[in-house]
């Protein structure tokens, strides 16, 4: 009788160590999950994580399409006191955490798709998105000069980006130029800018006056309003080229290449080597293909169905350049 008292005195004391010992991840999402892999994976990261370590509890927010409100937004969310980690996507959110931070000294933050040095409370991480640009454009570029079904010989192609920021200006759209210029110096890049993350109607209309224009092939950076550009594109018959997800099932036939960012597994590995007290905070890294973040999806099927074999062992040259590091690109500091 005694004894089992004693047990059971034993399993509600090690169930509360292990409760106390509980850690607990909130995700801030500057948008809308649904539509915007790069938040996607943000959160799947922390859920895997979750899922795999008892004690571990996850909260994803979605602070919406406002812009004006996310400080506000992020620092009720702080505020709360609810979290040992606080996890949250995208250039512009340095600036926040960093004014954030200054109030709730003790909250820990990670930014992924940011760059943030010299707080000790902030560990962030920036994709080389020079690399990833100039993979899509040298894709896009090789294609468009082709002669291949749903091409043309006007050496134009076209992005639609969601707004402008210093990462868009200064590493995506210069990499892509520069993937074009090594196709053929003769191309031009026709950039249209949507203005928001989810219209698609609009982005849809963009789209066929790129196509209108003479571009045959178009890199679309809009989130969820991408679903417009796709359906422009296959009701055009003209290309698309994707960055950071696998998209091809959306879209079989339009799709050349995705050139994707493993956001979910830096979420999961940085929110790990957290809670196991290893991550460096204060640090920020830059990431890319030799490091294992940026991959073109080279093995996916359709890659290789609708991109000839002359493009693909270009593009592969490319990638193994840039792997090897014998063509490399400087990360401007932004
Ligand atoms: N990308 C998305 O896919 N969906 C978004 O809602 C989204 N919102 C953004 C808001 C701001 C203020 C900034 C600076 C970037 C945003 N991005 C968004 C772009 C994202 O950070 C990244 O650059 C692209 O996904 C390309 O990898």
């Amino acid at each position: 009788m005694r004894r089992s008292f004693l047990i059971i005195a034993w399993i509600v004391l090690a169930a509360s160590f292990a409760w106390a010992a509980g850690s607990s991840i909130g995700v801030f999402i500057p948008g809308v999950r649904q539509g915007s892999p790069i938040y996607d994976m943000l959160a799947a990261g922390a859920e895997r994580l979750a899922a795999e370590r008892p004690g571990t509890t996850v909260r994803i927010y979605e602070a919406g399409f406002n812009q004006a409100e996310w400080e506000d937004k992020l620092t009720s969310f702080v505020a709360t006191g609810n979290f040992d980690i606080v996890l949250t996507s995208n250039p512009s959110m340095p600036e926040l955490v960093a004014n954030v931070s200054r109030s709730f000294p003790r909250q820990k933050f990670i930014i992924l798709d940011g760059y943030l040095t010299g707080n000790p409370n902030v560990y962030s991480a920036l994709y080389n998105q020079l690399e990833q640009g100039y993979i899509a454009g040298y894709l896009a570029g090789l294609a468009s000069i082709s002669g291949m079904k749903g091409t043309n010989s006007e050496k134009k192609v076209g992005m639609i980006i969601g707004q402008n920021y210093p990462v868009m200006d200064r590493m995506i759209i210069p990499g892509f130029e520069q993937g074009l210029k090594a196709a053929d110096p003769a191309f031009q890049l026709d950039v249209r800018v949507l203005g928001n993350w989810y219209d698609a109607a609009k982005a849809a209309d963009l789209a066929r006056s790129l196509f209108a224009a003479g571009v045959d092939v178009i890199l679309p950076i809009c989130g969820s309003a991408s679903q417009g550009v796709i359906k422009a594109a296959q009701d055009a018959g003209r290309w698309l080229v994707f960055f950071d997800n696998d998209e091809f099932a959306r879209a079989p036939g339009v799709i050349l290449g995705c050139v994707v960012l493993h956001q979910d597994m830096l979420s999961y590995g940085t929110l790990k080597a957290a809670l196991e007290g290893t991550l460096k905070f204060g640090k920020a890294d830059i990431v890319g293909m030799k490091e294992g973040y940026i991959e073109l999806l080279q093995q996916h099927p359709d890659y290789s169905k609708y991109v000839p074999k002359a493009i693909r062992d270009k593009v592969d040259e490319a990638v193994r350049a840039i792997k090897s590091g014998a063509l490399a690109f400087k990360v401007p500091t932004l």
